[in-house]
């Protein structure tokens, strides 16, 4: 049986495997349990200049990824037989749906994975419409490029996909997985620069330390959660402000 495998499409072979060679997933590659392989999309370029990039139609700065070295090498991969032919096609773009532990979850249910890099300002649009099952982005900033993308979702994915990194990790207790942020961790020394352990650790009485750990995950997820739906309040007030400001100024207009 062949083992599930991550195949990355880049402009930049280079920088993998990366990060994605060390740790725990690391060690699982170097066993076997997985394996990955990064294939450099202008090998897929179908002119003499090997050119992988245009510019936009309707003009507009910087350059498109072009579709054609993109759809070539996807039907490249797709034809090798060490992948799985359900294997989904995961273009990473800033525009795609944000990656979060529910949709690694689906991800590592599914057999195999393909990951496209997107550079420059842009992918040509036929690419996320016909060549793509899914647009991930993996949070509310630009990155150059989606490699550093890939290779967070990558390590996300493998590490719950059945084998891969051991039995020892238990995704199952993973905060996000049971919806709550994890509780505080402590290890030796108990008395650290006069910064304590707090004592229920230190008790072994089993019940109460579960007790307590709950409670401090609980509080940590209100906290957190209590934070973001104060941006959004101020967010609304900020956009109610500016909308009666819009009115305000059309009124004085007409
Ligand atoms: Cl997937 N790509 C780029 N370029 N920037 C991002 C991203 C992806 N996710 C967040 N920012």
């Amino acid at each position: 049986m062949s083992v599930w495998t991550a195949t990355v499409l880049t402009l930049f072979p280079e920088m993998f495997p990366g990060p994605l060679g060390h740790s725990l997933a690391g060690r699982a590659l170097a066993a076997g349990h997985w394996n990955f392989s990064a294939i450099d999309i202008r090998e897929f370029a179908t002119d003499a200049h090997r050119t992988v990039d245009d510019a936009p139609f309707g003009g507009g700065p910087g350059m498109v990824m072009k579709p054609d070295p993109l759809f070539e090498s996807v039907e490249h991969v797709r034809k090798s037989a060490a992948l799985d032919e359900t294997a989904p096609v995961v273009l990473l773009t800033p525009q795609g749906r944000r990656f979060n532990q529910r949709i690694a979850e689906e991800f590592s249910e599914l057999a195999d994975i393909v990951l496209i890099c997107g550079r420059y300002e842009g992918v040509d649009e036929r690419v996320g419409q016909h060549l793509a099952t899914d647009e991930i982005s993996i949070g509310d900033y630009v990155l150059g490029g989606g490699e550093l993308a890939a290779m967070v979702v990558i390590d996300a994915v493998a590490r719950l996909v059945p084998g891969v990194v051991g039995s020892a990790e238990s995704p199952a207790n993973d905060s996000h997985t049971t919806g709550l942020l994890q509780h505080p961790l402590y290890t030796r020394p108990p008395d650290f620069r006069g910064m304590d352990v707090p004592e229920v650790l230190l008790s072994g009485h089993h019940a109460e330390i579960a007790r307590w750990q709950r409670r401090e995950a609980l509080r940590r997820t209100l906290e957190r959660h209590e934070a973001e739906a104060q941006r959004a309040r101020d967010a609304m007030a900020e956009a109610k402000a500016t909308s009666s400001g819009t009115r305000c100024s059309m009124s004085s207009v007409s």
